[in-house]
């Protein structure tokens, strides 16, 4: 019995997780990936297409898919998202201009079939900047409270340092 338990928590925990970061461009998102990777801050481009890369936290591991989120390839978004178990919404929190762009995409990522089941974790990144948003008011403007059909947390983060 202890045995088949181990077998089953071991195949469990062996399980492949697949996780999107999704974000407008200059948000932070390939800084943060590199984050959770190696601990540093690597000098980061523009991304074109997708980087893809796996962490392993505990023994889960974790299929980290970062989309490039210029304009031009918001549209194809979509096409990562089979499968996509947790989301990763990287906001750039001295932005304001833009935020009203991410909460479009946010809203029109949560109505889309194949994220149906998924996790949202939005950073407030760049708390570091001085006359940021708060995380508190950018889960006010992005009206997060309203959200009750996806597990959702909003954490105020700095990728550079990573701190948060
Ligand atoms: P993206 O992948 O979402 O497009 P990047 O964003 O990770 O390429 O980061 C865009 C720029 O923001 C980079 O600066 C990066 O160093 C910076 N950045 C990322 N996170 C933070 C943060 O928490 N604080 C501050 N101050 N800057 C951050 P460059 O100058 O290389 O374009
Ligand atoms: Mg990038």
């Amino acid at each position: 019995m202890g045995l088949l338990f181990a077998k089953l928590w071991s195949l469990f925990c062996n399980q492949e997780h697949k996780v999107i970061i999704v974000g407008l461009d200059n948000a932070g998102k390939t800084t943060i990936l590199y984050q959770f990777l190696m601990n540093e801050v690597v000098h980061t481009s523009p991304t074109i297409g997708s980087n893809v890369e796996e962490i392993v936290v505990k023994n889960t591991h974790f299929l980290m898919w970062d989309i490039g989120g210029q304009e031009s390839l918001r549209s194809s978004w979509n096409t990562y998202y089979s499968n996509t178990e947790f989301i990763i919404l990287v906001v750039d929190s001295i932005d304001r201009e833009r935020l009203a762009i991410t909460r479009e995409e946010l809203y029109r990522m949560l109505a889309h079939e194949d994220l149906r089941k998924a996790a949202v974790l939005i950073f407030a990144n760049k708390q570091d900047m001085k006359g940021c948003m708060t995380a508190a008011e950018i889960s006010k403007y992005l009206t997060l409270s309203s959200i009750k059909d996806h597990p959702w947390h909003i954490q105020s983060c700095c990728a550079l340092t990573g701190e948060g």
